[in-house]
């Protein structure tokens, strides 16, 4: 198994050696989710509340009678139905449905604070919802369900970006149509998140695909052309002569077509961008007020990649030495090292390079640029890939020291950065440095560091430190002895003075390409004027632009993309000057639909405006955004982009879109055991299999294994260390869960509950069946503790438990601990300790002879926002005839937070023996009962008579025994 190809988990501690064949969890971002953690995750859940893998509760075996629709009565073995979740869960979603519980109306009390919960909304692909997709959507419907029972509007949409690539090729391979497979993967999704009991308003569901959607994507189209957002260039795709076809960069694989393995170029195209770029340093500046994950935000800024620094000019010389017209400007952070600045880098793809090349060089220049074009950006600046290059032949003067420099075209200089062209400094970049010893160019060190024991170390010295060796009287340039920083400062005024460059800010970020040249996706709403092209956008009231019908999807063979198949389509007329046009056949990429999805859902059957302006005041920001930490950047800044532009443009109210943003963790497949085999076929301990090579590996079933202190080992020989892992759950796998059979297994207040239980919602954690049975037992002794116990038949009575009764001090104060605590950790999100004070209560509650009405309410109304449809069952049972979902929450009083036991002496005759914790408040009954049954003051009082007792509450015990008892119990 080629463990350095796999994303897993690894989940045993081995010793160093045999780190060969494992693979950190920091991989998979699972830093905290350690062995330890994990264990104690499975311990809350097995061993303090009896809730892990192990025996199954008597009332969980045998035979359950189900009802089917047509009255048959049929046998099922529910040997892990632990309570009647089959019938109530379904019964639940109907009559949510039915009464459209969780619709958010149009005209709302405004006055009442809001809450805007959002997931990242899904594409619906065909294989239907995964383990993971439940996981944040699970956090979601418990924020939304909570804030609902504060009181809160609550805004909990769902729909669908449901424009994409899958669908069209599937439609290239069977001829249907993409709208048809869209609609049936949605239909699919939907009823699958019905089936888990999320709180959607499914009145605002919304796909990306409807018109009356996209119409609104096209508006605001328009709207960044209007303000010259929107341009067209000619920028490098991926072209696949074979194929006929522009492939996406996820269909190209190592440079050659995913379908077919044809080799795929680089070919400029005349194609749509977005000017991003516009908006580099609002983007980065907003960024600061986010309550993001530090991560995410990092990643957000580094990808913008803000550079300060500052562009020079070089001139070019002719062979004889002679200044030539032309210059080459360089882009540079470091104007501190120009006097280090040994040659010269061109892009492959500069404008200048034709007009720089001797003839003599031009042969393999030429060769050079055509092996460059069949290459990606990332592959060429990857930095352990060797430097490749070619001499141009000619040369350029360095404007601080006047020596004439070589001119190279690498392909490390990339074309879409700075301006193309860099001077090097071998001395002090590591690319230029190894390109340097290659090429043998010249390499001046003219960076001092101030550590000494990093001069002489034979690489480059890329750091700052004091600068040496550059100074030119000629010029009256003299840098020498100054820091980094000063040096740059200087050198950048020497630059501006003399007219030869000046400051420079640059960012990595580039424009957004913003056409596919694909079907399934929204017509960009502009036509060309035939003859002249020019570019006409649609005037809006000619929006939507809808997608025409078409059968056949295959690529055209020319690069065209497959609307110009449409023929009719194409043709049009420019209604304001009645010219013969055609249409942009292009489309917009999937980004689009997804950048403003979030606005919709506050208005979505909006026919005059995008979002009504009161509505979107009310509801912007997003509260809580949670999603895939895959889209951290891309998704995410495309969002805040347009949503800045609309912004300026008045039509939202708020700088940013998303307040907080939560990155929910992997999932990853159950935790797999393997054995290793010496050559012999005798079983080897881990440790020692890498020493071995190509040792055999073996899974090991969980049943054979047991746990040694941080390793797992073989059950019949202990000795023999097991390698515990997890992969990425993937159908090569064949470790992929479904959450339909977890739902019919279990149910899915079982599932949900498993899946916050699993862990911190952040944290990347591992699936395991055990683990669910242990929740699904929690589910069943709470619906057990609340109903009563089953009849032999296994059948529960009507009602509840519950009494009419005053709850007693204890009872009232292990509810509000749990209400105080589940409170604190839903709204920290951290909804896996919310259930463990849940399980506390219950396992306190199991001691308890009658359970007040009052306690039992305040707990199921506690638990609903976890266990949905069994609370509403329970909320019934208890005599209401309403849902419980605007039920307002249960608040802790602090007044049965407070720890009132004390330490109580207890003297016999006067003599101090020994000291029991009470209540503050407790009677001289059950003082003297709790000394009675201490283990140290147990000898003095069992069996004796007693003469008095002097009980001063909250000070003393004081018990005075018969004479007669005194002088035993003192000998
Ligand atoms: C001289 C120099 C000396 C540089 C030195 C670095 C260290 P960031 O920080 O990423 O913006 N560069 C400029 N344009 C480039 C391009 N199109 N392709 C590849 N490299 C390019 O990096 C800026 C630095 O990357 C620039 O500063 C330039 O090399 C290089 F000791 O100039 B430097």
């Amino acid at each position: 198994m080629n463990t350095n190809l796999l994303t897993h988990l690894q989940v045993q501690a081995l010793p160093p050696r045999s780190h060969a064949f494992l693979v950190p969890a920091q991989r998979i971002g699972s830093r905290k989710f350690t062995t330890k953690r994990r264990a104690f995750c499975l311990q809350l859940c097995n061993k303090n509340f009896g809730y892990g893998s192990g025996i199954r509760s008597s009332v969980t075996r045998g035979v359950d009678e189900v009802e089917e629709e047509d009255g048959q009565k049929e046998k099922q073995p529910v040997a892990k139905r632990a309570y009647p979740f089959h019938k109530i869960e379904p019964k639940w979603q109907r009559y949510w449905e039915e009464n459209r519980t969780f619709r958010t109306p149009d005209e709302i009390d405004t006055s009442k604070p809001k809450f805007y919960v959002l997931d990242m909304f899904p594409y619906p692909s065909g294989a239907g919802l995964h383990v993971g997709h439940p996981l944040g959507y699970t956090a979601t419907d418990i924020l939304a369900r909570f804030k609902r029972m504060q009181g809160y509007n609550v805004l909990h949409p769902m729909g669908w970006d449901a424009f994409g690539l899958p669908a069209e090729q599937y439609a290239i391979e069977t001829g249907t149509h993409p709208k048809i497979t869209t609609l049936r993967n949605i239909n699919r999704f939907r009823s699958q998140l019905k089936s888990l009991g999320f709180s959607y308003d499914w009145d605002r569901e919304i796909s990306t695909t409807e018109p009356n959607y996209y119409k609104w994507t096209q508006w605001i189209f328009l709207q960044l052309l209007k303000r010259g957002l929107a341009y067209q260039a000619e920028v490098p795709v991926n072209w696949c002569p074979a194929l006929g076809t522009v492939l996406a960069n996820e269909e190209v694989v190592d440079g050659v077509s995913e379908r077919g393995g044809h080799p795929v170029i680089r070919k400029p195209m005349r194609q749509w961008m977005l000017k991003i770029t516009a908006y580099a340093d609002r983007l980065l500046e907003d960024l600061d007020d986010l309550d993001w994950p530090e991560s995410v935000k990092e990643m957000q800024r580094n990808w913008i990649g803000r550079s300060e620094g500052a562009e020079m000019e070089f001139c070019v010389l002719d062979s004889d030495g002679r200044e030539r017209e032309i210059k080459v400007t360089v882009f540079t952070t470091r104007p501190d090292t120009i006097f280090g600045a040994t040659y010269l880098v061109v892009a492959p793809e500069h404008c200048l390079l034709s007009s720089l090349v001797s003839t003599a060089q031009s042969k393999y220049v030429e060769e050079y640029k055509d092996l460059a074009s069949r290459k990606s950006d990332l592959e060429r600046t990857e930095l352990q890939k060797e430097k490749t290059g070619v001499f141009t032949g000619c040369y350029a003067r360095n404007p601080a020291n006047g020596e004439a420099i070589p001119i190279w075209v690498a392909d490390y200089v990339l074309g879409s950065y700075g301006t193309g062209a860099i001077m090097a400094v071998p001395g002090h970049d590591t690319r230029d440095h190894e390109f340097a010893l290659k090429y043998d160019i010249p390499i001046r060190c003219v960076v001092a560091p101030d550590d000494k024991s990093l001069s002489d170390s034979g690489k480059a010295f890329s750091g700052q430190g004091t600068i040496i060796n550059s100074s030119n009287s000629t010029l009256g340039l003299d840098i020498n002895g100054l820091c980094s920083k000063e040096a740059a400062s200087k050198v950048i005024e020497w630059v501006e003075k003399t007219g030869n460059g000046k400051k420079k800010v640059n960012y990595k970020l580039r424009d957004w390409l913003f056409a596919r040249q694909r079907y399934w996706g929204e017509p960009i709403p502009v036509i060309f004027l035939d003859g002249t092209g020019e570019t006409v956008p649609l005037l809006e009231t000619e929006l939507p632009l809808t997608l025409p019908e078409l059968d056949d999807f295959t690529p055209t063979g020319t690069g065209e993309p497959p609307l110009s198949k449409a023929v009719s389509w194409v043709k049009t007329t420019d209604p304001s000057s009645g010219k013969a046009a055609k249409r942009e056949t292009s489309t917009m990429p999937q980004w689009a639909g997804s950048c403003w999805y979030y606005l919709r859902f506050m208005d979505p059957n909006n026919s005059k405006e995008l979002v009504d302006k009161e509505k979107e005041r009310y509801w912007s920001p997003v509260d809580v955004y949670v999603g895939g930490a895959e889209h951290a950047v891309l998704h995410l800044l495309y969002s805040r982009f347009w949503h800045k532009v609309l912004y300026d443009i008045g039509v939202v109210s708020t700088k940013e879109p998303f307040q907080c943003v939560i990155n929910q963790g992997l999932i990853l497949g159950e935790v797999q055991y393997m054995a290793f085999r010496d050559l012999e076929g005798n079983f080897i301990s881990a440790e020692f299999a890498d020493m071995l090579g190509e040792s055999n590996q073996e899974r090991i079933p969980e049943e054979k294994v047991v746990k040694s202190g941080d390793s797992f080992v073989l059950k019949e020989n202990p000795k023999i260390r097991l390698l515990a892992r997890a992969h990425k759950m993937s159908k090569s796998r064949g470790n992929v869960v479904n959450p339909d059979d977890v739902v019919s297994e279990y149910g899915a207040d079982s599932l949900r509950l498993y899946e916050m239980f699993m862990g911190p919602l952040r944290d990347s954690k591992t699936w395991n069946t055990s683990g669910i049975e242990g929740v699904h037992r929690f589910l069943g002794r709470t619906w057990r503790l609340i109903v009563g116990s089953p009849s032999p038949d296994g059948t529960f009575k009507d009602g509840t438990v519950a009494v009419d009764e005053e709850p007693t001090l204890e009872q009232l104060r292990s509810l509000h601990r749990c209400i105080a605590k589940v409170t604190e950790e839903i709204e920290g999100t951290r909804f896996n300790t919310g259930i463990s004070a849940m399980m506390e209560f219950l396992n306190a509650a199991y001691k308890w002879d009658k359970h007040p009405r009052l306690i039992i309410e305040a707990f199921v109304l506690l638990l609903s926002p976890y266990a949905p449809h069994m609370a509403e069952e329970l909320w019934l049972r208890l005599g209401h005839s309403t849902s419980l979902t605007y039920e307002p929450l249960p608040k802790a009083n602090p007044d049965y937070l407070r720890d009132s036991t004390i330490v109580l002496p207890v003297q016999i005759n006067g003599k101090t023996r020994g000291t029991i914790q009470v209540e503050e408040a407790c009677t001289e009954e059950d003082a003297f009962k709790l000394a009675s049954e201490d283990e140290k003051l147990s000898k003095y009082l069992v069996g004796k008579s007693i003469k008095k007792k002097i009980y001063v509450p909250g000070k003393i015990l004081n018990v005075i025994l018969d004479r007669q008892n005194v002088e035993v119990g003192v000998r």
